[in-house]
């Protein structure tokens, strides 16, 4: 078991744009494994590998309610081929952004092309959570950030804040009303 520390905003390797895979060897399972102690330590439902700092194209997810069993999921190089126009709005929230969440309108649908842990590749149609997890975790893929789809002035104010509690060596506090509206379980 190893977790790993999870990069925090304003740390300049979050913008970084992730290599796609290009052998699911040894060291990507080994990836995979700690991606996953580390996700479901956090808690998460998703996190990309540039998270804990590793720059390559892989995504854990597991969007079981909290009494369901387990249900691992790995997205390695995964594409958005289509995505709809009609949109849907998520309080979304980042192990990287701590205890902020806000409202994200984003394509309600999309296809994704990946390979799984095996090297198959699929293609799949996401609707809902999986299909905001999936364009979440896309982005950080491509050093975009859950806060670059907000006005610039919430961004920059979240921005400023987690800056603020750096320096200070203290975690980044936001007002309680900002706590997500759903939980999942
Ligand atoms: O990528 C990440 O930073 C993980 C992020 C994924 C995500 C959440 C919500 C919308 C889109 C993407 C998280 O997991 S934040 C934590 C969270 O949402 C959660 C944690 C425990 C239980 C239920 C939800
Ligand atoms: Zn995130």
């Amino acid at each position: 078991m190893a977790l790993c520390d999870i990069l925090i905003i304003p740390d300049l390797r979050l913008r970084q744009i992730s290599e796609p895979v290009k052998d699911i060897d040894k060291g990507i399972r080994s990836l995979v494994d700690d991606m996953f102690d580390t996700m479901y330590a956090a808690p998460g439902i998703g996190l990309a590998a540039i998270q804990i700092g590793v720059a390559q194209r892989v995504v854990t997810m597991d969007l079981a309610k909290k009494d369901d069993e387990k249900a691992p999921q790995v997205f390695i190089n995964p594409e958005i081929v289509w995505a709809s126009e009609e949109t849907s709005t998520y309080d979304e929230g980042c192990l990287s952004i701590p205890e902020y969440y806000e409202e994200v309108t984003r394509p309600a649908k999309v296809k994704v092309k990946y390979l799984d842990i095996a090297g198959k590749q699929h293609e799949i149609e996401a609707a809902g959570l999986l299909a905001t997890c999936l364009q979440h975790e896309i982005d950080h893929l491509n050093g975009v950030l859950f806060i670059d789809h907000l006005s610039r002035l919430k961004r920059d104010m979240v921005i400023k804040k987690f800056k603020k509690a750096a320096k200070r060596g203290e975690p980044a506090k936001f007002a309680e009303d900002k706590e997500p509206s759903h939980h999942i379980g």
